[in-house]
């Protein structure tokens, strides 16, 4: 069966039976499938998760396996990086093809060598200025990190990794993420006047040449649609009606929400910072929904909010439902019996690889 047919019979079939399928095909396939399941999936997803995380646990875990097959439940640049640290006779899988990441989308390698070229008519790049991707971003960004000099960071790493590119270069390029460059920066007490927001869209990225030679962070004018959603005002409305809530922000998050945190980190560091609270301490978090409910079902002696009145879900990290889940076990099962090709299967350009995953290993020595 192909597999939109396949996808069009599970979505015919109970839910429950679909659960139940999947568990089957889980004991079926044994270790031979690993299922990474990030921290902003689904509840029905990410309880079948071997193992679950921020992407930087994710990728250490994708570098660290010898399953033949992985199943990555998150986005498309997630599936990429197991890929780029995987072995080729590893093969990893992201279960609906559609799952990807607006923010990584937001820098592209021809805007990104662009700008090197444009900065390369007054500066020296190569010998001044550090890349620095997110590890929200296609493998092709990785890849002209590893290039030039450069390294991937997370959430949970950036101030490391930040600390390492200007130990070895005077200026940063952060990309795509604009607020977790920015933030980054605030907490390591680097002034404002240090940095320059790169637009892509504008020659130069809408800077003078001389704010440009005294610039020591160039940021991306990227950001994630979900936590842009987030504004100052709801931290004082959730500070007026709750005495002695904190507030913990993700640095995807502006400036201007940061401010107003109590803490502000990755999800690890959230998931850290509710579970060693004292029974009885109010939280209210701005960061992907799916996360904060588990956190309330998991902690109910600590009242948990969402920070946002509004719903603030990814919508593209909310595709992966049980039904691809199953899909992708299904393709794995079928493939390993002679039936069918793989479905799904996320391949990087060897190419893009080799340079993406000395990109990434760098991120991986610091951490
Ligand atoms: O690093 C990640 O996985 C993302 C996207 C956010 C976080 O803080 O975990």
């Amino acid at each position: 069966m192909n597999a939109q047919a396949l996808l069009t019979q599970l979505y015919d079939t109970p839910e429950t039976d679909i659960l139940e399928q999947i568990k089957q095909l889980k004991a079926e396939l044994g270790d031979q499938v690993l299922i990474l399941g990030h921290h902003y999936q689904r509840e029905e997803v990410f309880a079948f998760a071997d193992v679950s995380g921020d992407s930087l646990k994710l990728s250490q875990q994708a570098a660290e396996t010898s399953a033949p097959y992985i199943i990555f439940c998150g986005v498309h640049f997630m599936a990429e990086t197991a890929d780029i640290l995987t072995s080729d006779d590893q093969t990893v899988i992201l279960p609906d093809l559609a799952a990807g990441c607006s923010m990584a989308d937001m820098a592209d390698d021809e805007q990104v060598t662009r700008c090197w070229q444009q900065l390369s008519e007054i500066i020296n790049p190569d010998e001044c200025v550090t890349p620095v991707t997110y590890i929200n971003s296609t493998a092709a960004l990785k890849s002209f990190c590893g290039e030039h000099g450069g390294i991937v960071c997370t959430s949970g790493n950036a101030q490391k990794v930040l600390e390492w590119s200007w130990g070895n270069r005077e200026k940063i390029l952060f990309f795509p993420d604009q607020h977790l460059g920015e933030n980054t920066a605030m907490a390591m007490g680097v002034p404002d006047s240090d940095m320059i927001i790169w637009d892509p869209a504008l020659p130069m990225g809408g800077n003078h040449a001389d704010a440009i030679e005294k610039a020591r962070l160039i940021l991306w004018k990227g950001f994630c649609s979900v936590h842009q959603l987030f504004k100052p005002e709801h931290t004082d409305t959730m500070r007026r009606n709750h005495a002695d809530i904190e507030i913990l922000a993700h640095p995807e998050c502006s400036r201007a929400v940061c401010e107003t945190a109590d803490f502000v980190g990755s999800t690890e560091m959230i998931i850290k910072r509710v579970s060693e609270a004292e029974t009885g301490q109010a939280f209210a978090i701005g960061t992907e929904l799916n996360l904060v409910n588990r956190l309330r079902i998991q902690f109910p002696d600590k009242p948990i909010w969402f920070l946002s009145p509004m719903v603030c879900m990814c919508s593209t990290m909310f595709r992966t439902d049980p039904q691809h889940l199953c899909a992708a076990l299904t393709s794995i099962r079928d493939s390993r019996n002679g039936h069918q090709t793989i479905n799904n299967q996320i391949t990087v350009p060897q190419q893009q690889k080799r340079w993406a995953r000395l990109a990434l290993e760098r991120m991986l020595h610091l951490a």
